[in-house]
Protein backbone atom coordinates (compact mmCIF):
# COMPACT_ATOMS: atom_id res chain seq x y z
CA UNK A 1 0.00 0.00 0.00
CA UNK A 2 1.35 2.70 -0.90
CA UNK A 3 1.89 6.15 1.63
CA UNK A 4 0.64 9.02 0.91
CA UNK A 5 1.96 12.26 1.86
CA UNK A 6 2.30 15.91 1.62
CA UNK A 7 5.59 17.42 1.55
CA UNK A 8 5.52 20.97 3.30
CA UNK A 9 9.39 22.43 2.73
CA UNK A 10 11.90 25.38 2.36
CA UNK A 11 14.63 24.21 -0.13
CA UNK A 12 17.27 24.43 1.53
CA UNK A 13 19.80 21.72 0.29
CA UNK A 14 18.52 18.90 2.82
CA UNK A 15 14.75 19.67 1.57
CA UNK A 16 15.96 18.87 -2.05
CA UNK A 17 17.20 15.44 -0.61
CA UNK A 18 14.09 15.31 0.85
CA UNK A 19 11.78 15.92 -2.24
CA UNK A 20 14.19 13.48 -4.43
CA UNK A 21 13.59 10.57 -1.52
CA UNK A 22 10.11 11.20 -2.00
CA UNK A 23 9.98 11.28 -5.26
CA UNK A 24 12.01 8.46 -6.03
CA UNK A 25 11.14 5.75 -3.53
CA UNK A 26 8.57 3.74 -4.50
CA UNK A 27 6.24 3.59 -1.64
CA UNK A 28 5.63 7.10 -1.49
CA UNK A 29 2.80 8.37 -2.88
CA UNK A 30 3.99 12.41 -3.10
CA UNK A 31 0.33 14.13 -3.21
CA UNK A 32 1.93 17.65 -3.04
CA UNK A 33 4.91 19.88 -2.33
CA UNK A 34 3.98 22.82 -0.55
CA UNK A 35 6.48 25.96 0.08
CA UNK A 36 7.02 28.15 3.22
CA UNK A 37 9.17 31.17 3.53
CA UNK A 38 12.27 29.59 6.27
CA UNK A 39 15.30 29.07 5.08
CA UNK A 40 15.30 31.59 2.77
CA UNK A 41 12.46 33.79 0.99
CA UNK A 42 9.49 32.16 0.04
CA UNK A 43 9.96 33.46 -3.43
CA UNK A 44 13.69 31.40 -3.18
CA UNK A 45 12.72 28.53 -1.83
CA UNK A 46 9.67 28.41 -4.33
CA UNK A 47 11.89 28.40 -7.11
CA UNK A 48 13.87 26.59 -5.66
CA UNK A 49 11.53 23.48 -4.97
CA UNK A 50 10.49 24.16 -8.81
CA UNK A 51 13.91 23.63 -9.99
CA UNK A 52 14.46 20.47 -7.71
CA UNK A 53 11.34 19.10 -9.40
CA UNK A 54 12.70 19.61 -12.66
CA UNK A 55 16.41 18.12 -12.04
CA UNK A 56 13.86 15.10 -10.56
CA UNK A 57 11.26 14.92 -13.07
CA UNK A 58 8.77 15.26 -11.35
CA UNK A 59 6.24 16.59 -13.63
CA UNK A 60 2.71 15.43 -12.02
CA UNK A 61 2.94 16.24 -8.79
CA UNK A 62 1.27 20.16 -7.91
CA UNK A 63 3.35 22.41 -6.39
CA UNK A 64 2.29 25.58 -4.61
CA UNK A 65 3.42 28.24 -2.38
CA UNK A 66 2.03 29.07 1.25
CA UNK A 67 3.19 31.29 4.08
CA UNK A 68 5.97 34.52 3.04
CA UNK A 69 6.21 35.01 7.22
CA UNK A 70 5.85 33.42 10.54
CA UNK A 71 2.50 34.24 12.16
CA UNK A 72 3.82 36.50 15.11
CA UNK A 73 7.42 37.59 14.55
CA UNK A 74 9.44 39.19 11.87
CA UNK A 75 11.19 36.77 9.29
CA UNK A 76 14.17 35.38 9.97
CA UNK A 77 16.17 33.29 7.16
CA UNK A 78 19.79 31.03 6.71
CA UNK A 79 21.96 32.09 4.62
CA UNK A 80 24.92 30.97 6.37
CA UNK A 81 23.88 27.49 5.98
CA UNK A 82 22.37 27.60 2.79
CA UNK A 83 23.43 30.59 0.72
CA UNK A 84 21.90 33.40 -0.91
CA UNK A 85 19.80 32.15 -3.12
CA UNK A 86 18.77 28.92 -0.51
CA UNK A 87 20.51 26.13 -2.68
CA UNK A 88 23.86 28.09 -3.24
CA UNK A 89 26.40 25.54 -4.66
CA UNK A 90 24.18 24.25 -7.77
CA UNK A 91 23.86 25.28 -10.73
CA UNK A 92 20.09 25.26 -10.46
CA UNK A 93 17.93 24.71 -14.44
CA UNK A 94 15.09 27.40 -15.58
CA UNK A 95 12.20 25.59 -13.99
CA UNK A 96 9.96 23.16 -16.66
CA UNK A 97 7.22 22.58 -13.75
CA UNK A 98 4.81 24.91 -13.45
CA UNK A 99 3.14 26.45 -10.40
CA UNK A 100 -0.14 25.57 -8.50
CA UNK A 101 -1.95 28.41 -8.36
CA UNK A 102 -3.16 27.60 -5.21
CA UNK A 103 -2.44 28.81 -1.91
CA UNK A 104 -0.38 25.84 -0.06
CA UNK A 105 -2.66 26.18 3.13
CA UNK A 106 -5.71 25.41 0.45
CA UNK A 107 -4.10 22.79 -1.08
CA UNK A 108 -2.89 21.01 2.01
CA UNK A 109 -6.89 21.31 3.35
CA UNK A 110 -8.40 20.23 -0.21
CA UNK A 111 -6.14 17.19 -0.31
CA UNK A 112 -6.63 16.25 3.78
CA UNK A 113 -10.29 16.37 3.09
CA UNK A 114 -10.26 14.66 -0.42
CA UNK A 115 -8.67 11.39 0.05
CA UNK A 116 -10.08 8.94 2.66
CA UNK A 117 -9.33 9.85 6.21
CA UNK A 118 -6.74 8.58 8.25
CA UNK A 119 -4.44 7.89 4.44
CA UNK A 120 -2.49 11.10 4.27
CA UNK A 121 0.50 11.96 6.71
CA UNK A 122 1.96 15.72 6.60
CA UNK A 123 5.62 15.51 6.31
CA UNK A 124 6.50 19.32 7.71
CA UNK A 125 10.70 19.96 6.83
CA UNK A 126 10.67 23.58 7.38
CA UNK A 127 8.69 26.27 9.54
CA UNK A 128 5.66 25.05 10.58
CA UNK A 129 3.22 28.21 9.61
CA UNK A 130 1.26 26.58 6.78
CA UNK A 131 0.25 23.79 9.19
CA UNK A 132 -0.62 25.59 11.78
CA UNK A 133 -2.57 28.15 9.39
CA UNK A 134 -4.48 24.95 8.05
CA UNK A 135 -5.41 23.45 11.34
CA UNK A 136 -6.91 27.26 12.17
CA UNK A 137 -8.68 27.20 8.76
CA UNK A 138 -10.12 23.59 8.46
CA UNK A 139 -10.07 21.91 12.17
CA UNK A 140 -11.45 19.09 10.83
CA UNK A 141 -8.17 18.09 9.20
CA UNK A 142 -6.71 16.92 12.73
CA UNK A 143 -9.17 13.93 13.04
CA UNK A 144 -8.46 13.21 9.40
CA UNK A 145 -4.92 12.80 8.76
CA UNK A 146 -3.21 9.61 9.66
CA UNK A 147 -0.05 11.36 11.34
CA UNK A 148 2.72 14.76 11.51
CA UNK A 149 6.03 13.39 11.18
CA UNK A 150 7.79 16.51 11.23
CA UNK A 151 11.46 17.41 11.18
CA UNK A 152 12.07 20.11 13.75
CA UNK A 153 13.26 20.63 17.29
CA UNK A 154 15.37 18.78 19.61
CA UNK A 155 14.74 17.80 23.29
CA UNK A 156 18.69 17.50 24.05
CA UNK A 157 20.45 19.82 21.71
CA UNK A 158 19.42 23.34 19.57
CA UNK A 159 21.11 24.72 16.63
CA UNK A 160 19.51 28.04 16.43
CA UNK A 161 20.03 28.57 19.63
CA UNK A 162 21.61 26.68 22.28
CA UNK A 163 18.26 24.76 22.92
CA UNK A 164 16.20 25.41 19.87
CA UNK A 165 16.32 24.20 16.17
CA UNK A 166 15.78 26.61 13.29
CA UNK A 167 12.37 25.53 11.94
CA UNK A 168 10.67 26.03 15.56
CA UNK A 169 12.22 29.13 16.35
CA UNK A 170 11.63 31.36 13.74
CA UNK A 171 8.16 30.53 13.70
CA UNK A 172 7.51 29.30 17.57
CA UNK A 173 3.88 30.13 17.96
CA UNK A 174 2.92 28.06 14.86
CA UNK A 175 4.84 24.79 15.84
CA UNK A 176 2.67 25.43 19.65
CA UNK A 177 -0.57 25.17 17.62
CA UNK A 178 0.96 22.16 15.07
CA UNK A 179 2.53 19.91 18.05
CA UNK A 180 -1.02 20.47 21.02
CA UNK A 181 -3.40 19.80 17.98
CA UNK A 182 -3.74 16.47 19.39
CA UNK A 183 -3.20 14.47 16.20
CA UNK A 184 -0.58 11.69 16.14
CA UNK A 185 3.17 13.63 15.47
CA UNK A 186 6.87 12.46 15.30
CA UNK A 187 9.00 14.82 16.18
CA UNK A 188 12.78 13.91 14.02
CA UNK A 189 14.49 16.59 15.95
CA UNK A 190 18.55 17.26 15.61
CA UNK A 191 18.98 14.32 18.13
CA UNK A 192 18.85 11.95 15.52
CA UNK A 193 19.14 13.93 12.34
CA UNK A 194 22.94 14.53 13.38
CA UNK A 195 23.41 11.12 13.04
CA UNK A 196 22.29 11.46 9.54
CA UNK A 197 25.76 12.75 8.39
CA UNK A 198 26.83 12.97 4.22
CA UNK A 199 30.11 11.34 5.04
CA UNK A 200 32.57 10.82 2.63
CA UNK A 201 31.85 6.79 2.80
CA UNK A 202 28.04 8.15 1.59
CA UNK A 203 29.53 10.66 -0.76
CA UNK A 204 31.17 8.11 -2.67
CA UNK A 205 28.56 5.94 -3.21
CA UNK A 206 26.41 8.79 -4.61
CA UNK A 207 29.35 9.56 -7.03
CA UNK A 208 29.30 6.00 -8.19
CA UNK A 209 25.98 6.39 -9.40
CA UNK A 210 27.42 8.91 -11.90
CA UNK A 211 24.51 10.60 -13.40
CA UNK A 212 22.93 14.48 -13.59
CA UNK A 213 20.99 13.73 -10.08
CA UNK A 214 24.05 12.17 -8.13
CA UNK A 215 26.39 14.80 -9.45
CA UNK A 216 23.77 17.90 -8.13
CA UNK A 217 23.43 16.07 -5.31
CA UNK A 218 27.15 15.96 -4.88
CA UNK A 219 26.91 19.76 -5.48
CA UNK A 220 24.51 20.20 -2.33
CA UNK A 221 26.48 18.30 -0.01
CA UNK A 222 30.04 20.17 -0.84
CA UNK A 223 27.91 23.46 0.27
CA UNK A 224 26.15 21.99 2.72
CA UNK A 225 29.81 20.33 4.42
CA UNK A 226 31.25 23.85 3.92
CA UNK A 227 28.86 25.63 5.79
CA UNK A 228 28.15 23.16 8.40
CA UNK A 229 32.18 22.93 9.24
CA UNK A 230 32.04 27.06 9.18
CA UNK A 231 28.85 27.81 11.48
CA UNK A 232 28.61 24.63 13.36
CA UNK A 233 32.06 23.21 13.39
CA UNK A 234 30.50 19.71 11.96
CA UNK A 235 33.49 17.94 9.57
CA UNK A 236 30.37 16.20 7.67
CA UNK A 237 26.86 17.96 7.26
CA UNK A 238 23.57 16.25 9.06
CA UNK A 239 21.72 16.04 6.18
CA UNK A 240 18.30 16.57 8.58
CA UNK A 241 15.02 16.73 6.13
CA UNK A 242 15.06 13.32 4.52
CA UNK A 243 14.69 12.20 7.92
CA UNK A 244 11.62 12.75 8.37
CA UNK A 245 10.49 11.00 4.81
CA UNK A 246 12.38 7.80 5.34
CA UNK A 247 10.08 7.15 8.72
CA UNK A 248 7.15 7.55 6.60
CA UNK A 249 8.86 5.12 4.57
CA UNK A 250 10.07 2.61 7.14
CA UNK A 251 9.45 3.57 10.49
CA UNK A 252 12.44 1.13 11.48
CA UNK A 253 14.84 2.66 10.14
CA UNK A 254 14.35 4.92 13.32
CA UNK A 255 13.91 3.90 17.15
CA UNK A 256 11.27 6.60 18.62
CA UNK A 257 10.16 7.24 22.00
CA UNK A 258 6.88 8.60 23.13
CA UNK A 259 6.94 11.87 25.16
CA UNK A 260 4.53 14.56 25.92
CA UNK A 261 6.14 17.77 23.88
CA UNK A 262 5.50 21.60 24.44
CA UNK A 263 7.01 24.38 22.80
CA UNK A 264 8.76 27.23 24.79
CA UNK A 265 6.87 30.85 23.80
CA UNK A 266 8.43 32.86 26.61
CA UNK A 267 11.83 31.75 27.61
CA UNK A 268 14.36 34.66 28.09
CA UNK A 269 17.15 31.69 27.16
CA UNK A 270 14.82 29.06 25.72
CA UNK A 271 12.74 30.63 22.98
CA UNK A 272 11.54 28.17 20.68
CA UNK A 273 12.69 24.73 22.83
CA UNK A 274 10.90 21.62 22.03
CA UNK A 275 10.45 20.13 25.70
CA UNK A 276 10.22 16.58 25.57
CA UNK A 277 8.83 15.24 29.15
CA UNK A 278 10.67 12.00 30.44
CA UNK A 279 10.18 12.06 33.88
CA UNK A 280 7.56 8.95 33.46
CA UNK A 281 6.60 6.72 31.00
CA UNK A 282 4.05 8.87 28.74
CA UNK A 283 0.69 8.24 29.39
CA UNK A 284 -1.34 6.06 27.30
CA UNK A 285 -3.15 8.57 25.57
CA UNK A 286 -0.16 10.66 24.38
CA UNK A 287 -0.01 11.50 21.22
CA UNK A 288 3.18 12.80 20.36
CA UNK A 289 6.93 10.81 20.48
CA UNK A 290 10.31 11.53 19.47
CA UNK A 291 12.80 10.22 17.00
CA UNK A 292 15.96 8.89 19.05
CA UNK A 293 18.39 6.46 17.03
CA UNK A 294 19.13 5.82 13.00
CA UNK A 295 20.04 3.41 11.56
CA UNK A 296 22.43 4.85 9.40
CA UNK A 297 22.98 2.07 6.82
CA UNK A 298 19.31 1.93 5.79
CA UNK A 299 18.76 5.36 5.95
CA UNK A 300 21.58 6.14 3.38
CA UNK A 301 20.18 3.18 1.30
CA UNK A 302 17.15 4.77 1.03
CA UNK A 303 18.37 7.63 -0.11
CA UNK A 304 20.85 6.35 -2.42
CA UNK A 305 17.90 3.94 -4.14
CA UNK A 306 16.03 6.87 -4.35
CA UNK A 307 18.67 9.55 -6.28
CA UNK A 308 19.73 6.09 -8.47
CA UNK A 309 15.53 5.62 -9.80
CA UNK A 310 15.01 9.71 -10.05
CA UNK A 311 18.08 9.26 -12.33
CA UNK A 312 16.53 6.73 -14.94
CA UNK A 313 13.56 8.72 -15.10
CA UNK A 314 13.28 11.60 -17.72
CA UNK A 315 15.23 14.92 -16.79
CA UNK A 316 13.76 18.24 -18.36
CA UNK A 317 16.61 20.47 -17.72
CA1 LIG B 1 13.84 22.43 5.62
Amino acid sequence: MSKKIILDCDPGHDDAIAMLLAHGNPEIDLLAVTTVGGNQTLSKVTRNALAVATVAGMVDVPIAAGCDRPLVRAQEVAPDVHGESGLDGVELPEPTVSLDPRHAVDLIIDIVMREEPGTVTLVPIGPLTNIAMAVRKEPRIVERVKEVVLMGGGYHVGNWSAVAEFNILVDPEAAHIVFSAGWELTMVGLDLTHQALATDEVAARIQALDTPVSDFVLGLFTFFRAAYKDAQGFDFPPVHDPCAVAYCIDPSVMTTRRAPLAVELTGTHTLGMTVADFRAPAPDDCPTQVAVDLDFEKFWGMVIDAIDAVSTSPVEA
